[in-house]
């Protein structure tokens, strides 16, 4: 990041400068005014991502500040960070009397349910200058949803991704029981790669063996050759992933498997609803891999707001196609769909209570 003060007699004029020098890149860190020989003169300091040190030499404080800055180790990892504090700094710059009252009502909303800042900005940006807009279609492009069926799905192997405890296991078990209960006669595998955690593996097991349903144990390279060799034998195979402890990456676990291939995959990524904001963005970078193709929210009877389903889709770009709300293997779990996944957002209501108190209407 470069910082610069840019110095002169009114606020128009040194915008002007800025947007001269730096186009629509710089984003305003601070903004004042001081009395110098009796004039008044405006101070506006800015930075800019991605510029590199173009003076050469360390004379002004904001220089030497600059340089100081870029040259602390790891200082990308940082950035993100810093980001967050800028649009802090941003955010009484965002004019809400451009907004309709149901569009400033819509954002206050999101923001308290902890939508992150650089979202709300993304949304502000979408609907300021045209009162009449709705908000629901801007949300449904930042977090598209596309439920988990075979259809969306066609892969013949979904693996589940995550964290240790998000629910992999569970959820497997939930979808292929599913499956073989709206198709009887589909040849279902459930496979465990999941070679660390003995108890998943069993429960895995206990399931196939209770369900008349194949099961693989996946501990090598080579189990995983076998598998896609007698692929032809099944309709779909579920893999169950290991957590993926320390530095183990997602992306490289695969291809060390022989998985990440022109395979017929489709990884979708599990996580719950209330990880610190740090903790997504470690797990978005673990489980990077062109191979995942969604997110699937358990634990969404555990959470108290939403906020996060909504910056977890803006960051990564997946759509969400598995909604989850209870322990049990029945009735806990929804293939996601918009309206499910709005209103649970924005009134707190899980699938599940929508048609139980739907059930007592009628
Ligand atoms: N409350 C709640 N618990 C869940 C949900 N999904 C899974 N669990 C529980 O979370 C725990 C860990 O699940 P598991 O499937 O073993 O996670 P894994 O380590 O990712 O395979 C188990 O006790 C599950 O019963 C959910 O949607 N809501
Ligand atoms: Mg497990």
């Amino acid at each position: 990041m470069r910082v610069k003060t840019f110095r002169g007699s009114s606020t128009a004029a040194v915008f002007a400068d800025i947007k001269a020098e730096f186009g629509d890149n710089a984003i305003i860190l601070s903004n004042k005014s001081v009395e110098e020989d009796g004039r008044k003169i405006h101070e506006i300091m800015v930075g800019v991502d991605g510029q590199e040190e173009a003076v050469p030499a360390q004379e002004t404080r904001d220089e030497v500040i600059d340089a100081a800055m870029n040259n602390i180790p790891d200082w990308n990892q940082e950035w993100n960070q810093i980001k967050g504090h800028m649009m802090a700094l941003l955010k009484p710059q965002m004019n809400l009397n451009l907004l309709a009252p149901r569009q400033r009502l819509a954002l206050e909303y999101l923001e308290r349910e902890g939508v992150e800042n650089k979202v709300i900005l993304d949304l502000f940006q979408q609907l300021r200058g045209d009162k009449s807009k709705a908000i629901l279609p801007e949300l449904e492009k930042i977090a598209p949803v596309r439920a988990l069926d075979s259809k969306n799905w066609p892969q013949k192997f979904q693996a589940l991704a995550g964290p240790h405890g998000a629910g992999k296991t569970s959820t497997i078990i939930r979808l292929a029981l599913k499956e073989k209960k709206e198709n009887p006669t589909a040849r279902i595998c459930l496979a465990s790669a999941d070679q660390g955690q003995g108890k998943g593996r069993l429960v895995l097991r206990h399931y196939a063996d209770l369900s008349g349903l194949e099961f693989r144990e996946l501990a090598s390279r080579e189990d995983f050759a076998k598998l896609i060799g007698e692929s032809r034998k099944f309709d779909r195979v579920f893999i169950d992933l290991p957590g993926l402890g320390g530095n183990a990456e997602l992306e490289g676990w695969l291809t060390a498997c022989g998985m990440h291939g022109p395979c017929d995959l489709a990884v979708h990524l599990v996580l719950n609803p209330y990880y610190a904001p740090a903790q997504y963005t470690a797990f978005l970078k673990k489980f990077q891999s062109s191979k995942v193709k969604s997110l699937i929210w358990t634990k969404l009877d555990e959470a108290c707001n939403y906020g996060a389903l909504v910056n977890t889709s803006y960051e990564s770009g997946l759509p969400v196609s598995l909604l989850s709300y209870g322990s049990g293997l029945r009735n806990s779990m929804q293939p996601a769909c918009e309206k499910d996944f709005w209103r649970l957002v924005f009134k707190h209501q899980l699938p599940v209570q929508e048609k139980m108190n739907f059930a007592k209407a009628v």
